[in-house]
């Protein structure tokens, strides 16, 4: 995967140098490329910014500039479907263009592994209070694949940060940039839709706090369901929002007793009690 990240501080993403990114970088797994954006200025004071239409505060960065630079770095977008090659080896041409703003969609692991698909993606890093809005209508309506994505509710300074969260989230999906692609299955916001049961290493005793025994009992059937009641009860008592959301017929007996435990009972419904084109729902009553 090739992805360019456009900022006017390149010196930002110099973190994109350490850990597994890059690892991942120096072992040609992905090639990411950092751009000033005042190399597309063509003003002596390399201006990349000005006053709002309309008045208020703070500055809005150009479109001329921006324009520039992702003429230069996105790829023609090709076809009305926006593919090539045949059937389900397909891979989208042209470049996923993402632009980080706390005004986007949450960037959620879903979002990560949609990127993690792209050949290309260019992250276009905005500050003051915003990128000229024209700029994302004009490489939509151009036919690129555009997202405008927020890592959070909380504001920061620019995108520089988003960014980072950004890239790392989708180069350790990439393939051989984690070492053992079973640690991506079973973590926190995966498929099972509940946070990661708690971890425990050596020493097994530390001054008075003792590893759970039945992790050193070697029973593996019983050290599951010891690890799927532990992140049943985390995500309950932290994510009350994912347990909602879950699908009720794909939990055990088991687990619909360990939720009832904590208040959440599924019920269908009552207009349809056995239709399963009718999606179950949670009741919850607190304790
Ligand atoms: Cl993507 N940008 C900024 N400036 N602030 C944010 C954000 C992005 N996501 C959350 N807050």
């Amino acid at each position: 995967m090739r992805i360019d990240v456009v900022t006017i501080f390149p010196d930002y993403l110099a973190a994109l140098d350490l850990s597994l990114v890059g690892k991942a970088r120096r072992a040609g797994l992905v090639d990411l490329r950092v751009h000033d954006l005042r190399d597309w200025t063509l003003d002596r004071h390399r201006t990349v910014d000005d006053t709002p239409f309309g008045g208020g505060a703070g500055m809005v960065m150009r479109p001329d500039v921006w324009g520039r630079a992702l003429d230069d770095l996105l790829p023609e977008p090709s076809g009305p479907d926006d593919t090539v090659g045949p059937g389900p080896a397909a891979v989208a041409a042209g470049a996923h263009l993402v632009v980080p703003t706390p005004s986007g969609e949450v960037f959620t692991q879903r979002r990560a592994e949609e990127l993690a698909t792209e050949d290309r993606m260019v992250l276009a890093c905005g500050r003051y209070e915003g990128i000229d809005a024209r700029v994302v209508e004009r490489y939509r309506a151009a036919g690129h694949r555009v997202s405008e994505l927020s890592i959070g509710d909380y504001v920061l300074n620019g995108g520089e940060v988003a960014a980072l969260v950004m890239v790392e989230a989708v180069a350790r999906l990439l393939p051989g940039v984690v070492g053992n692609p079973q640690s991506l299955v079973e973590e926190s916001h995966g498929a099972a839709g509940l946070l990661e049961y708690p971890v425990y290493t050596k020493p097994p005793r530390w001054g008075d706090a003792e590893v759970p025994e039945v992790l050193l009992s070697g029973h593996h059937a019983r050290i599951d369901r010891w690890r799927r009641d532990r992140a049943l009860e985390r995500t309950a008592a932290r994510r009350p929002d994912m347990i909602a959301a879950l699908d009720p017929e794909t939990l055990d007996a088991h687990d619909l007793e360990v939720l009832a435990g904590l208040g959440w009972r599924a019920t269908r419904d009552p207009r349809h009690p056995a239709d399963s084109r009718y999606a179950a729902r949670w009741e919850h009553v607190a304790e």
